[in-house]
């Protein structure tokens, strides 16, 4: 799997049950966010004809792994979820080196794999069909789940294992083979997700691993005939040119990309715990998460209460390395996730919002090796301003005031993304007409905009995604298509809505 010299450790491709190097015989770097002088290995920088061999190797599994039956997939499957549970401490400590996040939270992204891998695994002896009445005599009517073959998984770097587990293990328990291209901001992770896969007993070929960049990897898999789902989350932009290049040869393709989420805070509130659920909504994962509630919507009368206490709280959260257990935001994840908070911190200034908090990159002391950044707020945002409009996938919130829960309901529903947004208020009626009003996937009650669970449907609409979802049983509808199955046992020609039976 791995070479270690007195430099770096080298890691490899997993293709057709063996680790091996690139054809190209480069390799790219991973570094540590919270000090990039912390070299943490060196990864394959493939290419297309990597890729290509990685789609010949899971198309050919395919015709094996299709034909096991899901029940004995699934023990597979239970096992992998065994691995990552064992190892989960360490997992989650290689996480934090290289993505940065702090260690709770790679523990609890750790975690959410390990549900997602238990939950599809029990899928193994579900899938449900219908059978339903034919309306002919003599004649059985019902619908079977039927793989696809093989489906390139192109995940992003703020969820290392969690986002891969929400695509790999739903397209193995319905029979699908999988080619994985992880981002080369957190290639590690990604690894030792495989190498659980291959240590739980997974064939040769059945997953294969394919680490380096878009514009090489990404897109080989996007043209190839062979590949005939492809599962992305990642931004709006990217997702877009997915789209674009996998629709000539008429691939499935499941799209996850950005957000721009809403608490919206009523006057009945219970501010402290709206406090609470903006500090961890806005600031957990730095920010950097497509379900981060990037905009706060305040009513009136207590919006000036609001954005005190907010913004007293946000600037004594501690920053700092996130394997430092008295640390509560870790770094961004790069110099250029860096340079895009920065460059937003600047646009809203311009733009006349009032900066509350923050508002600076921590350069000096222990931060100037790693991509730290303050906490930072923004009051008085008004709703079309671009830092309440565009994604910044940092530790930015915006806070706009409004005057009437319906008010409140525009301003969250004037965006082009739509993904996951939240009320606080202790009044049944606004928290059940919110939930009917904001067009988003997900919805909570008194509850940041973030912390899906793996068993309901997890996906957004408008620019957020293009109709599918992962996680829960939804995630069976990507990776598995409909087959409807007739059986006439009458011995003789019935044609439907010509013959009709007699009564
Ligand atoms: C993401 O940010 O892409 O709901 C995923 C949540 C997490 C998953 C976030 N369970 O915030």
């Amino acid at each position: 799997m791995a070479i270690t010299t007195a430099k770096a450790t080298t890691y490899h491709n997993f293709i057709d049950g063996a680790w091996v190097p690139s054809v190209s015989g480069d390799l790219f770097e991973n570094r540590n966010p919270a000090d990039s002088g912390d070299l943490i290995g060196v990864f394959q920088k493939s290419t297309r004809r990597d890729v290509e061999r990685a789609i010949e190797a899971a198309r050919r599994a395919y015709e094996h792994w299709r034909l096991v039956p899901a029940p004995r997939r699934a023990e597979r499957l239970f096992r992998a979820a065994q691995l990552i549970a064992e190892r989960k401490e360490a997992l989650a400590r290689d996480m934090t080196r290289e993505m940065g996040k702090i260690l709770d939270e790679t523990r609890g992204d750790v975690q959410e794999a390990i549900d997602m891998t238990y939950f599809m695994a029990g899928e193994g002896r579900r899938q449900y069909g219908q059978t339903v009445p034919s309306e002919l005599r003599d004649k059985f009517a019902m619908s079977v789940r039927q793989p696809l073959g093989v489906c390139a998984v192109i995940t992003p770097w703020n969820f290392p294992m969690a986002i891969p587990s929400w695509k790999i293990i739903p397209a193995l328990v319905c029979g699908n083979t999988v080619v994985f291209k992880p981002a080369t901001l957190t290639p590690l992770s990604a690894l030792n997700f495989v190498k659980i896969l291959e240590d739980a007993g997974i064939p040769p070929g059945v997953v294969n691993l394919v680490t380096g960049g878009g514009e090489e990897v990404g897109n080989a898999l996007l043209v190839d005939d062979d590949v005939r789902v492809v599962s992305f989350t990642g931004s709006t932009g990217v997702g877009r040119t997915v789209s674009e290049t996998a629709a000539p040869s008429f691939k499935k393709v499941h799209l996850e990309m950005g957000g721009k989420n809403v608490i919206i805070i009523m006057d009945d509130a219970k501010l402290d715990l709206a406090v609470e659920g903006c500090l961890w909504g806005g600031f957990g994962t730095s920010g950097q998460r497509c379900t981060a509630a990037s905009r706060v919507v305040v009513h009136d009368a207590v919006y000036d209460t609001f954005v005190e206490q907010f913004s007293a709280r946000a600037r004594s959260l501690r920053v700092g390395d996130g394997v430092d257990p008295s640390t509560q935001m870790g770094p961004v994840v790069s110099r250029s996730q860096l340079d895009t908070v920065m460059k937003y911190v600047d646009i809203g200034q311009k733009e006349g919002a009032r900066l509350v908090c923050g508002g600076h990159a921590l350069t000096s002391g222990g931060y100037g090796k790693g991509f730290f950044h303050e906490p930072t707020i923004f009051a008085d945002v008004a709703p079309t301003m671009r830092i309440a409009q565009e994604e910044i996938f940092g530790p930015v919130v915006s806070i706009i005031r409004c005057r009437s829960l319906d008010e409140a309901v525009t301003i969250g529903n004037t965006v082009q993304y739509g993904l996951s947004a939240s009320i606080y208020t202790q009044d049944i009626n606004r928290a059940f007409s919110a939930m009917r009003d904001l067009y988003t996937g997900i919805f909570y009650v008194n509850a940041p905009t973030i912390g899906a669970e793996v068993h309901l449907p997890f996906g957004g609409t408008k620019a957020t995604g293009n109709g599918h979802r992962e996680a829960g049983t939804a995630a069976l509808d990507v990776f598995s298509e409909w087959k409807s199955v007739y059986v006439d046992f009458s011995g003789r020609l019935q044609r439907a809505q010509i013959d009709t039976a007699d009564l």
